[in-house]
């Protein structure tokens, strides 16, 4: 078996964190690992529905989601996280958090990508002014210095991006 790990997606909205990460986990999972998924969809309904886009309650997001993942790394899985996690200063205490094994994947698509694609109309809505303190818009994204694997998803397709990302997997974390 394979240890417990972390796997940290950060990008802004649209980037294809979700995608990557839930075409990752069916690729990890055939091959014989324990993955499980967090991002918005089941977090933010749940465990943190208490929170907004605040930037304090943008850290608190992330501050639950690194210490639950650190939890599922503990329990051997592989932990993959897909949020945008804009302050670096929060993804490193994340980091800190998840001694066994912490992986930072910058999902890179530049912002004029991401509003090009915008699936659920935000960033039209961030720029009519009917949505406030959207991230690329009027909140900032502090690209990561240090990650371990940067996926530059508007200069190839998500099927080059992945096959990247489990490239990397495979390597980091041996089954
Ligand atoms: C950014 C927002 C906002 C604001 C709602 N800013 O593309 P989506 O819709 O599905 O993903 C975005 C998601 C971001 O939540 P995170 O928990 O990943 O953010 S953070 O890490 O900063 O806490 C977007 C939607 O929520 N959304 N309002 N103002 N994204």
């Amino acid at each position: 078996g394979h240890r417990g790990a972390v796997l940290w997606l950060t990008g802004l909205s649209a980037s294809g964190k979700s995608s990557l990460a839930m075409a990752l986990e069916q690729a990890l999972t055939a091959a014989g690992y324990s993955c499980y998924v967090l991002d918005g969809d089941n977090v933010r309904k749940g465990l943190n529905r208490d929170l907004g886009f605040s930037p304090q309650d943008r850290s608190e997001n992330i501050r639950r989601v690194g210490e639950a993942a650190a939890l599922f790394a503990d329990a051997g899985l592989i932990c993959i996280t897909a949020f945008i996690s804009p302050y670096k200063a929060d993804r490193e205490l994340a980091r800190m958090a998840c001694p066994q094994g912490f992986h930072e994947i910058h999902i890179a698509a530049d912002l004029a990508t991401c509003e090009a694609r915008d699936p659920k109309g935000l960033y039209k809505k961030a720029r009519r002014g009917e949505l406030s303190e959207f991230t690329g818009v009027d909140a900032p994204y502090e690209t990561p210095l240090q990650a371990e694997l940067t996926l530059h998803t508007a200069q190839e397709d998500m099927a080059s991006s992945l096959k990247k990302l489990i490239t990397y997997v495979l390597d980091a974390i041996p089954l």
